[in-house]
């Protein structure tokens, strides 16, 4: 897959994505990701990308014209463009999944107030990864480049998929154990060291569904 993103802070992206599964999705050709800088579609002396919103009021909007110029030159008839905004819909497991059957994703970062409207008519998608305010799309950017880049063939080992099946639309984990059997005084489950498979199942089957009633009911609906 290849994953175009286009932002104002290139730099932003140097570290989360050069580490991990990222990195040797990369490594191996399996993802093939530009981080691109807004300001080099720009013409002035400045490199302007902002301007005042039409009607007033606070801040300072993306212009259209190196946005244009950028997706013109980045995307063709196979891109998925996706705009990073607050206002987008909101990214979930189903949405990994759909983008990583594309071929080349283009993701724009918000930043300032956001937009200018026109540049709507470019894109496929708008996301959001939640209801928090940050500060630019670049963290959205990568939240969305890791969710995708390990649902790709080859990354991850083969099993791992149907265990995010269950997970994204059933209920949360189960909870885990590892050695020792005893550690400060609080002791892993009996059932989990009675290697009786069947009930060790039918434990994490109810502990996971009781944690979701618990913690998730919005799951189970
Ligand atoms: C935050 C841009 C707030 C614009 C009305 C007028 C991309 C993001 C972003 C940002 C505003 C995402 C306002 C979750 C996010 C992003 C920067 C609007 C307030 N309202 N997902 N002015 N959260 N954020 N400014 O912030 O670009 S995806």
């Amino acid at each position: 897959m290849k994953i175009d993103v286009l932002t104002l802070f290139p730099e932003m992206f140097v570290g989360p994505l050069d580490f991990s599964m990222v990195k040797r999705a990369r490594d191996s050709g399996i993802l093939n990701l530009r981080v691109v800088n807004l300001r080099d579609y720009t013409h002035d002396r400045h490199k302007t990308v902002d301007d005042k919103p039409f009607g007033g009021g606070p801040g300072m909007l993306l212009k259209p014209e190196p946005i244009f110029e950028a997706v013109e030159n980045l995307a063709n008839a196979t891109t998925r463009v996706i705009m990073l905004t607050p206002t987008g819909r909101k990214f979930d497991q189903q949405l990994a999944r759909e983008l990583a059957q594309q071929e080349h994703l283009l993701f724009l970062c918000g930043a300032y107030e956001g937009f200018d409207e026109r540049v709507r008519t470019l894109v496929q998608d708008e996301v959001s990864i939640g209801d928090y305010v940050l500060t630019n799309g670049a963290l959205p950017a990568m939240v969305v480049i890791d969710a995708v880049t390990r649902l790709l063939p080859g990354v991850l080992g083969d099993d791992q998929s149907s265990q995010d099946e269950s997970f994204s639309h059933g209920t949360l984990e189960y909870s885990h154990y590892t050695r020792p059997a005893e550690f400060r005084g609080m002791r892993v489950p009996d059932v989990l060291l009675s290697g009786n498979h069947a009930e060790i199942e039918k434990w994490r089957r109810e502990q996971a569904k009781l944690r979701t009633e618990e913690r998730r009911p919005d799951l189970l609906e």
